[in-house]
């Protein structure tokens, strides 16, 4: 039977959205290993339709390993080198519908009037539009009707859960180590149960459900698949972030209505909502600087959920726009700028947060809450770290009580590497307080083992 692997509170894994195999396997190598992340979430690797746009790999032809990011042996290449690197391979697998209309795929094949290398015109319902008003009042349509026009592959029956299911477990005898289930609120939990119930190993399991509060389909029917993706964190994160009061994340938890911690995938953006797709709202992301980097402190900080690090492209406003044609690892430069890929997994703060949750991952509890009851926040991490944010326009410059063993603490955040004193210290007396200067938009997270001797 399926059990569910739960990732460590320690954890923390990055979405590298539109990233080649080949740029991949190089960052595990280059960064992810080194620095210590849990795994990457990679862009649909099946066959996929042909053109230009970011979001040809939504519209599948068939579960050949032939896509955008590169062939099957390639694909094979990344997952070895990641996992020498102890980085885990997340595949966004899409198994809800296949492509619209009639065209060329990526790989040069015809399809057309239903009819897929793998799937024909049985094994879909009878096409619907789902119109805007069905996510409101007609579960039944969410989940049977057309999504976008994309043909929408009957998963109550037997022979495409087993084709899904035959996808599913050839990724998981390569090495990859979990799923994304895109589109998961558009195929009944019953139906992604009976698909998981054939997997041979337990991946671990992530469904993407757009679940912002008032639809007929919510996120907790689909708890006992897995984890599932928490849209209302992104929201609300975004909405404190940009508009509101840092001090009313006190408790947040209970207040926003969220999912059991355990079963929370968390984000500040994503692909969809960082480009105005997905119904999104206002929500923060790389265009935000150093706010957006405040955000993910917060985030990465915070023992809710497990997170995900988005890691974007500049798309010029174009929101169809597919990635830079520029590799990220070029042979003698990184393409890592404004202009291009924007790298926000190595921008030093967020990296920095990431090492911290990793470090403090075993004290789950939240002590010593200060406030001002604006934009300055601070917290403990039990007895392992503390953590002190300033989103205000002002200087924060306050004695705190720490939580933390006497002592000179090197900040986590703005060192230039694990292994120096190169940023911030912060000095904490015998009674466990410590004066806390920041700057405007500025934050520190110190932890037991980041010490001057
Ligand atoms: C998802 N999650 O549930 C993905 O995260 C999201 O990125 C996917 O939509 C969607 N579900 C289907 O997998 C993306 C774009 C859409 C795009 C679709 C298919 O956000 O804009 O639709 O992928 O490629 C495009 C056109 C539509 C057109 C459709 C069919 O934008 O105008 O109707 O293709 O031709
Ligand atoms: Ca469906």
């Amino acid at each position: 039977s399926h059990v569910m692997a739960t990732p460590s509170s320690t954890s923390t894994f990055v979405h590298l959205f539109e990233w080649s195999w080949a740029d991949i396997a190089n960052e595990c190598e280059a960064f992810l290993g080194p620095q210590g992340f849990k795994a990457v979430q990679i862009s649909p690797p099946n066959e996929h339709i042909a053109g230009e746009q970011w979001w040809t790999r939504y519209q599948p032809v068939s579960y050949e390993l032939t896509s955008r990011g590169g062939n099957r042996a390639q694909f094979i290449d990344m997952i070895k080198r990641c996992k020498a690197q102890g980085i885990d391979i997340y595949v966004d697998a899409v198994i809800n519908h296949m492509a619209h209309g009639n065209g060329i795929s990526i790989a040069g094949k015809t399809y057309g009037n239903k009819q897929y290398p793998i799937y024909e015109p049985k094994d879909f319902h009878k096409p619907c539009a789902i119109k805007s008003e069905d996510y409101v009042n007609d579960a039944w349509r969410v989940q049977n009707c057309e999504l976008v026009g994309l043909h929408d592959l009957d998963t109550d029956s037997p022979r495409v859960q087993t084709t899904i299911a035959g996808y599913l477990n050839e990724l998981v005898k390569l090495g990859v180590a979990g799923f994304r289930l895109d589109a998961s609120k558009h195929m009944p939990a019953k139906d992604i149960a009976a698909i998981l119930k054939q997997l041979q190993h337990s991946p671990l399991i992530f469904q993407e459900v757009i679940d912002q509060g008032g639809e007929a389909i919510t996120a907790d029917t689909y708890l006992n698949n897995g984890m599932v993706t928490e849209f209302k964190y992104s929201v609300k994160l975004s909405h404190v972030f940009k508009k509101g009061r840092l001090a009313s994340l006190k408790g947040f938890e209970k207040d926003w209505d969220l999912m059991p911690s355990d079963k929370a995938i968390v984000f500040t953006d994503n692909h969809d909502n960082q480009r105005g797709h997905g119904g999104a709202g206002d929500i923060v992301t790389f265009q935000d600087g150093k706010l957006y980097e405040l955000a993910n402190v917060f985030m990465l900080t915070y023992p809710y959920g497990y997170p995900k690090v988005m890691s974007s492209y500049n798309f010029n406003g174009d929101t169809d726009a597919g990635g830079p044609t520029e590799q990220v690892h070029q042979s003698d430069k990184l393409n890592c700028n404004d202009q291009l890929w924007q790298c926000e997994h190595r921008k030093p703060y967020i990296t920095g947060a990431m090492r911290f949750r990793a470090q403090t991952g075993k004290s789950q509890s939240i002590q010593h809450w200060w406030d001002n009851d604006k934009n300055q926040i601070a917290f403990s991490r039990g007895d392992l770290g503390f953590v002190a944010i300033n989103r205000g326009s002002q200087v924060m410059n306050v004695t705190l009580q720490t939580g933390l063993p006497a002592g000179v603490y090197c900040d986590e955040l703005s060192r230039t590497s694990a292994n120096d004193c190169s940023g911030k210290t912060v000095s904490i007396a015998r009674d466990g307080k410590a004066n806390i200067a920041l700057k405007p938009m500025d934050a520190l997270a110190i932890h037991r083992f980041a010490q001057v001797n």
